[in-house]
């Protein structure tokens, strides 16, 4: 039997831990002779620790590196979830022996020696492709995985404003709310209203949900910092472009974006620091001290990482 890691992203949000422990959970009743463990590769997002302790699931547990197998060992056997990037997935992933991926995100630069399960969908969450593999195998999750997977469908997708919703996902959404009996949108908004993220510190704003991105050999970082209230983060600019400058020297990149995104108002602030050609040319904006609002731009994958990745080809 072996042991199979099942891990999101690094600063993991709450898509990537639930989908791991979600995964998990399938993958250990389908009883195939290996034992799944999910993992993290950050810190627990707030939301993810809430829902977890409130059906007694434990947390995964943090998982810093993959090293090298000793002589005549296997190499770790891992699952990725809700990424396929290796700039942001564990250290060492090299020495790991991937045998799965479920994400809905780009492919970028994934080869392996031999078939694997390799289960991407454009959809709006991962959370949104784990539940279909319930139902893939026949298997009724219960009413903690459905909650657990409605609550990270519901923040991957900002309560289904974001782009990237599509119809399987308000299907399956209004589902879960009838199995439920809830209303899904009340359900999310209880998250987003309830999250500590209001009281986060500028440096905690830029980092807690960021990834990195090669772009023409260039380190770009885009972070996105949700909020009910976009005035919080912006209030503080001075400290708020300090931490991004901060954060790049230290990540040793070269770009730091940052989404202050306002689910509220449905649109995000838009900041950059160092190296911001590209971002600029993609986003078709000049940067500002007080940043450039765009209005209705909620999707990091869709609305701006896509079209900074699409400027850089040329
Ligand atoms: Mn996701």
């Amino acid at each position: 039997m072996s042991e199979v890691y099942i891990f999101g992203h690094k600063h993991p949000d709450n898509d990537s831990i639930l989908s791991a422990v979600m995964l998990s959970q399938l993958y250990n009743q389908l009883d195939d002779g290996n034992h799944y463990v999910p993992k993290r590769l950050g810190g627990m997002p707030e939301e993810s620790a809430a829902i977890l302790k409130s059906w007694d699931i434990p947390f995964p547990e943090y998982l810093d590196e993959i090293p090298a197998p000793a002589d005549g060992e296997e190499p770790q056997k891992v699952i990725l979830v809700d990424h396929n990037e290796e700039i942001q997935s564990v250290h060492g992933l090299a020495n790991a022996d991937v045998i799965g991926v479920v994400d809905h995100h780009r492919i970028a630069n994934f080869s392996t020696t031999k078939p694997i399960a390799f289960i991407t969908l454009p959809w709006g969450s991962t959370a949104t492709i784990v539940l279909y593999l319930f139902h893939c195998y026949d298997i009724q999750p219960t009413v903690a995985q459905l909650s657990c997977l409605l609550s990270a469908m519901m923040t991957d997708m900002v309560m289904m404003k974001s782009p990237t919703t599509t119809d399987i996902d308000r299907q399956l959404i209004q589902n879960i709310g009838e199995i439920l009996g809830l209303d899904p949108v009340d359900f999310g908004m209880n998250i987003f209203t309830n999250r500590a993220t209001d009281k986060y510190e500028p440096e905690q704003m830029v980092a807690h949900d960021i990834k990195a991105f090669m772009i023409n050999g260039k380190r770009v970082f885009i972070g996105q910092y949700e909020t009910v209230d976009k005035s919080i983060a912006l209030d503080r600019l001075p400290e708020l472009r300090e931490a991004m400058e901060d954060f790049r020297r230290a990540k040793n990149a070269d770009t730091v974006v940052l989404a202050v995104t306002d689910i509220m108002e449905e649109g995000s602030q838009i900041l950059m620091t160092g190296d911001k050609s590209v971002p600029e040319r993609g986003l078709g904006i000049k940067d500002v001290y007080e940043g450039v609002w765009m209005p209705g731009v909620l999707s990091r994958k869709k609305q701006i990482a896509a079209p900074i990745l699409a400027a850089a080809e040329h």
